[in-house]
């Protein structure tokens, strides 16, 4: 029996503290919160939990604007609050991961005000800054074209030294200057050792490809025509030094023995990927990439006026680009369809219409998620089949600074074109990344039951009927069936977790047959992603054995609405 590392075959659930359960009724979820629900979480089958930013932040970008790696934002609890979690998991065998967001701090971090003091302080570098560029009108202009992901120009000027300085994100997220070693070590001994030494057991790390940059800042392609700045991920992601970086980084967690999943955006080349997950390049663990995330928007602009259209042999080749990583590699892989960045799986690739539509399309893309190889991540409130936010809710409902930016700058653009903004609202209904951060619906009374005041969010108006009290109760709930089909995922980890992924129907616009190959037997899942009977047609094999499905019996030759069945075979 080969031994693998813990962290290839555990399903690891993710938790975004503000809207996981608030403890104190502040409207806030908290680090005492989770603690609360911890025999919820062990129930689930899950074997680690990787923690969304808790540290002190002025929260622009909901704690990815970290201001003090070392203490916790007070509204979520104390460092004591987070101890306590760690060694209550630990007693229960549930690993803990926090999130690692080190590309950029807070303009609040003491590094960055001691940065921004002023052009001699020592810690000027830790940060990247640059002059002006001048026209011949005298006119001055940031030092390149680039776009930041949350738009506008990534440059912002600072009246007082007269400088501009670097911020991918946020205007507030300055980005940090890895080229300098010293900032490199305060960020392993701040970010990372503080929290090591107290026994978590690993990183997701943020944005893991953007540390090294081009190192000359050259101008991106001007892609939109008319347009001042421009998609520029190709000059900010994968610069010339990110794999010393990461090697330099991994020896310090490997002195803990700490595992990380880094998230890698722009970057679908097998060969690129597998340079960060090899084992052998002793890098990262395994990363996040983002073939999945990318299907039904460019990967160049998060929202279109008009929503893109996808097709499922799209979803297929994606899936299949992610898990064709593990294959002739010594690398790993994961598998996940959500995150606090995505809509929720059933609004984008099932149907929240309906309850019915929702209850099976839920369980159909558990199956889909739960048989693929690498690492399961599941994040909270999927396992219950939680859908976006309703068409009828305002604007004003979306709390998300990448909402807001993008309706504000349609909205400055088309000088507030009710056109316009109706399909900008559209678009932000179906892909927003607000759709992932409504409160967890924990039963049917008031919030949802998860604050006894008004949460930071409103919570999803169909609570009363998608709740974790509920479907507790009801073996044939979505929750029930995620239990299942983790239970089932580690009986069979052979095929479930390292087996190798062949697509059956690649071209079929409807279904989404699929094989997995492990060393000792093979499965067979077969999906369908529409609302109406679609024909099937299985691989003649007798020893063809019906694992699980989303329907009490089987009709041969056909998948109904949103049907999903896996089959086990010799
Ligand atoms: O996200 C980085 C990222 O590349 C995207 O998923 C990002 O959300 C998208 O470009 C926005 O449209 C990470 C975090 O997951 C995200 O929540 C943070 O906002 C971001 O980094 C900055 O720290």
């Amino acid at each position: 029996v080969t031994q693998h590392p813990w962290w290839k075959d555990t399903t690891i659930y993710q938790i975004y503290p503000a809207s996981f359960k608030d403890s104190n009724g502040d409207g806030v979820g908290d680090i005492p919160g989770i603690i609360s629900q911890l025999d919820y979480i062990e129930d689930l089958g899950v074997g680690a939990i990787w923690v969304s930013p808790m540290y002190d932040s002025p929260q622009v970008d909901m704690g990815y604007d970290i201001s003090d790696y070392e203490s916790v934002y007070p509204p979520y609890g104390t460092v004591a609050d987070m101890e306590k979690l760690i060694q209550d998991c630990h007693s229960r065998g549930i690993r803990v991961l926090l999130d690692l967001v080190v590309n950029h701090t807070s303009d609040q971090h003491k590094w960055f005000k001691e940065s921004r003091s002023s052009k001699d302080h020592p810690k000027r570098d830790w940060y990247i800054w640059r002059p002006a560029k001048y026209d011949e009108q005298g006119n001055r202009h940031p030092p390149n074209n680039w776009r930041g992901n949350f738009g506008g120009s990534v440059w912002e000027w600072d009246d007082a030294t007269q400088e501009y300085y670097l911020h991918l994100f946020c205007t507030e997220q300055p980005d940090l200057n890895w080229e300098n070693a010293e900032t490199r070590a305060a960020i392993y001994e701040s970010a990372m050792e503080f929290w090591l030494r107290k026994g978590v057991d690993g990183f997701r790390v943020d944005t893991v490809n953007m540390y090294s940059k081009d190192p000359e800042y050259r101008d991106a392609p001007v892609i939109d025509v008319g347009e001042k700045w421009q998609f520029a991920a190709s000059l900010y992601c994968n610069g010339p030094r990110m794999h010393e970086y990461l090697s330099e980084m991994n020896t310090v967690l490997e002195k803990y023995g700490a595992m990380t999943v880094g998230e890698l955006p722009h970057t679908h080349d097998k060969g690129h990927v597998v340079r960060y997950v090899s084992a052998k390049a002793k890098q990262l663990s395994m990363t996040f990439m983002f073939d999945v995330v990318d299907v039904g928007f460019g990967a160049d602009q998060k929202f279109d006026t008009t929503p893109r259209r996808w097709e499922l042999p799209m979803l297929k080749h994606a899936i299949e680009t992610t898990q064709d990583l593990i294959e002739g590699t010594d690398a790993w892989t994961t598998s996940f369809l959500e995150n606090h960045d995505q809509a929720r799986s059933i609004s984008r690739f099932g149907s929240d219409k309906t309850p019915e539509g929702r209850e099976k399309s839920g369980k159909m893309l558990s199956m889909l998620v739960a048989s693929l190889s690498g690492t399961l991540f599941v994040y909270q409130g999927q396992e219950i089949g939680m859908t976006n936010v309703p068409e009828s809710w305002p604007i004003e409902e979306y709390k998300d600074v990448d909402s807001n930016n993008y309706y504000n700058f349609v909205k400055a653009k088309t000088n507030a074109d009710p056109a316009a903004l109706a399909r900008t609202k559209a678009a932000i209904q179906h892909l927003a990344r607000d759709h992932a951060r409504t409160p967890i619906q924990w039963d049917g009374s008031k919030n949802g039951g998860f604050s006894t005041n008004k949460p930071w969010m409103r919570v999803n108006d169909n609570y009363p009927e998608v709740n974790v009290r509920r479907e507790a109760q009801d073996k044939n709930s979505i929750l029930s069936f995620w239990k299942q089909m983790l239970r089932l995922r580690k009986e069979q980890s052979n095929t479930f977790v390292h087996g190798i992924f062949t697509v059956l129907d690649k071209e079929n616009n409807s279904t989404f047959v699929f094989e997995k190959k492990g060393t000792n037997g093979k499965a067979i899942v077969a999906l369908n992603f529409t609302e109406t009977d679609q024909s099937l047609a299985l691989p003649s094999d007798s020893t063809l054995k019906r694992l699980t499905g989303n329907y009490d019996d089987e009709v041969s030759g056909t998948l109904r609405p949103f049907e999903g069945r896996i089959y086990l075979t010799q």
